[in-house]
């Protein structure tokens, strides 16, 4: 399959080309039609990203809830907006919860957990055939007040993380097929995070490599996964990644994966290396993953609407971080962080930036979406 995947990379910028209007690609050729070695002309033509995908390979959505939904003016997204349901069950083949497996929302109190809204996204992803990514359990963001803010001894604290670290990941054993098990534990520079993350911070870096093992030990079936922004290019954040899963897999600790999250703009040019870096992680034996992909753009007012160029750029900036997970081999799970700009983190984060995701608020494809759909088929056929 990786061959394949490998093989057909070509026939992705033309089908492309094929897909999106002309002249929005900055004059690329007009191509009649998609013609691959193995006849992709030919028939049926894919509607939906997860028909589209190769076998063995997955496309996701982040499912929107919690975090900066919370403050918004409209109800929990994912138990309420039907025609959003729909499309996540319809067009994705993984899904990961955008929040509801984060420490503040599923262990909101010390002696609770809060487990219905992951369960509902669990069993969504079995009734729909779809993988899911389990996010996160050692991070130093959205952690409960009552960790944060408790006088724990060091003793108490390891005791904590085990707990829950084997309750969560145990509950979902079998049914998580990865683990983002520790997420952005090193600054832009490549420096651990000694300071804002409690468990590094009071427990050492040790700390990391514990989580890893009891991860393991409650679900021996799950990828376990390093998971950051600002790591597709190869330079500081992504070399101690580097050095430090070389270091993890030398002792033996059960590292399984290495993700870019892929939070994009259009201010900064396209990561070229990236298919490198994913390369280099593969060739320790890792698994890799594109994660948490958008790609943002500036707008000249809230909510305004994108140009052509900007769509197209946009487009663009998509399908080459497909084509370079495609190219890679063990890189097989896609993830979008959202796929509607109804229920986008971006403007909440970056005011003047928007229009990050694949569709619109109204759930139109932008060219984005048709790039991805097309460059899918064409690595399938
Ligand atoms: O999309 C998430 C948003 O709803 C939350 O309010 C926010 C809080 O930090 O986290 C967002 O998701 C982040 C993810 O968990 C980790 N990588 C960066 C993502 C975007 O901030």
């Amino acid at each position: 399959m990786h061959n394949l995947k490998k093989s057909l990379l070509g026939v992705a910028t033309l089908a492309t080309a094929f897909v999106l209007p002309v002249g929005l690609l900055g004059g690329a050729p007009a191509v009649a039609k998609p013609d691959g070695p193995s006849g992709a002309a030919a028939g049926w033509q894919p509607k939906t990203l997860r028909q589209a995908a190769p076998d063995g390979f997955v496309i996701g959505t982040a499912v929107a809830g919690g975090g900066h939904h919370l403050d918004m003016p409209y109800p929990d997204p994912f138990p309420n907006d039907r025609r959003y349901r729909h499309l996540v069950g319809k067009e994705f083949s993984s899904v990961s919860p955008e929040n509801q497996m984060k420490w503040e929302f599923i262990h909101p109190e010390q002696d609770t957990y809060n487990f219905a809204p992951a369960d509902a996204i669990v069993k969504f992803a079995r009734q729909h055939g779809q993988q899911v990514r389990g996010h996160t359990l050692l991070w130093h963001s959205q952690n409960p007040a009552w960790l944060e803010q408790g006088d724990f001894t060091a003793e108490e604290l390891r005791a904590i993380l085990r707990d829950h670290i084997t309750t969560v990941v145990g509950r979902y054993a079998g049914q998580i097929d990865q683990w983002d098990v520790a997420n952005e534990i090193f600054d832009d520079a490549g420096n651990l995070r000694t300071t804002d993350n409690i468990w590094i911070r009071e427990l050492g870096a040790g700390i990391i490599a514990d989580a890893f093992r009891w991860a393991h030990e409650a679900d021996p079936d799950a990828l376990l996964f390093f998971n950051d922004y600002n790591v597709e290019s190869i330079g500081p954040k992504s070399n101690a990644y580097y050095a430090l899963v070389q270091q993890l897999l030398a002792d033996g600790v059960p590292v399984h994966g290495f993700s870019v999250q892929g939070h994009l703009s259009t201010r900064y040019g396209f990561p070229g290396d990236l298919q490198a870096n994913l390369q280099r992680f593969s060739d320790l034996g890792l698994s890799t993953a594109v994660t948490e992909l958008d790609v943002r753009m500036d707008l000249p007012a809230a909510g305004a609407s994108p140009t052509p160029a900007q769509l197209a750029q946009q487009a663009d900036y998509y399908q080459r971080f497909l084509e370079a997970c495609l190219a890679v081999e063990g890189c097989d799970s896609f993830t979008l962080w959202g796929f509607t700009d109804k229920y986008s983190w971006v403007p909440v984060f970056f005011p003047t930036e928007g229009s990050a995701t694949v569709m619109t608020e109204d759930f139109e494809r932008k060219p984005a979406y048709d790039a991805l759909l097309a460059t899918l088929a064409a690595a399938r056929s």
